[in-house]
């Protein structure tokens, strides 16, 4: 039911403040400047922008900007992952109010709280008031609160915060810029890959009934009977966004990410997921996050090129 887009809004999120290392700010260009984008180029019908937004000053991982951005709610670097949040969702809204298919590189994976709520609210107004769906494909289920987080690390809260968990009255103000019309329905939301999860985060999926396929499940049933399963629950009828962590796949495959965990999906099923994706024709957005150039810098082209075949099959080329 989708105007099949010819424009892909590539937009290179270089931030890594909502993470304990530094490293996920230099994923985008490596991605880039491996050609990625100009094949698609030169495969597709779809004409390539590239907009850079970048980490520096306050967004930064120097002592200074750490000093200057003290922790809320004991959530670390709160101020630079709302600013830099802020600064994503509003130019992802606009390139997908105009109808773009919009690629979001990251980057750690709170730059999902940007990429998710400002997609949300373009396809909200785009399609008088409907929910987005999103699948967030991952090892780690990226939805602790602040006050449920062992690490207080904002990348494994996006899913909190996009989807309004994340609310309490005894602070965070500064994500005060995240109103209703930019949050996600969790009953439109599903995982898979997920095999690190905290306890907490387990009692808030169960509680809130979403759907997930974890790892074991992808072992038991199959890749292709959990992707028709997924695409199953959303239905035909709904503009989809998929959040790809890298570390969704087994680290054979993308050995250069933050927080790599065995055993994981093959890049044959990695690759599986964006074909079925592609082939939906809701597909409106997609993040690729957590490539992190600085882990195992021997085998980044290994990561870059994992990372480039999901990308090039959720938009249709052969891979
Ligand atoms: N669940 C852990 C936490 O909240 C680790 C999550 C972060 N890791 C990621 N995100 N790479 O997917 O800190
Ligand atoms: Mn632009
Ligand atoms: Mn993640
Ligand atoms: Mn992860």
């Amino acid at each position: 039911f989708l105007a099949s887009p010819s424009h892909l809004a590539v937009v290179a999120a270089k931030y890594s403040c909502g993470a304990p290392i530094g490293g996920a700010e230099h994923g985008p260009d490596a991605l880039i400047d491996a050609g990625i984008f100009s094949e698609i180029e030169s495969k597709t019908k779809y004409k390539c922008t590239i907009d850079h937004i970048a980490q520096s000053g306050t967004f930064g991982n120097t002592n200074e900007a750490h000093d200057a951005d003290p922790d809320i709610n004991g959530m670390k670097r709160p101020r630079a992952v709302s600013l830099a949040s802020k600064q994503i969702s509003e130019c992802v809204y606009a390139h997908a109010r105009e109808g773009k298919f919009v690629m979001t590189l990251g980057g750690d994976h709170s730059i999902g709280i940007g990429t998710v709520t400002g997609i949300a609210r373009a396809i909200r107004e785009r399609f008088g008031g409907s929910e987005l769906s999103v699948l967030w494909i991952d090892a780690h289920a990226d939805i602790n609160t602040p006050e449920t987080s062992p690490s207080r690390r904002i990348h494994g809260m996006p899913v909190a915060f996009a989807s309004g968990l994340a609310q309490s009255p005894t602070g965070h103000s500064v994500f005060d810029w995240i109103t209703a019309s930019h949050l996600i329905n969790l009953k439109r939301f599903v995982y898979i890959g997920l095999r690190d999860v905290d306890e907490a985060e387990e009692r808030i999926i169960a509680e809130n009934g979403i759907k997930a396929y974890s790892m074991d499940d992808v072992r038991r049933y199959g890749i292709v009977k959990v992707m028709g399963l997924a695409l199953e629950y959303l239905g035909d009828e709904t503009p989809i966004h998929v959040s790809y962590d890298i570390d969704s796949l087994d680290p054979e495959w993308a050995p250069s990410t933050g927080f790599p965990v065995t055993p994981g999906l093959s890049l044959e099923e990695g690759i599986h997921i964006s074909r079925r994706l592609h082939a939906t024709g809701n597909l409106v957005a997609m993040d690729l996050v957590e490539v992190n150039p600085l882990v195992e810098p021997g085998k980044l082209g290994t990561t870059v090129k994992s990372a480039g075949s999901v990308i090039q099959a959720a938009l249709g080329v052969a891979v």
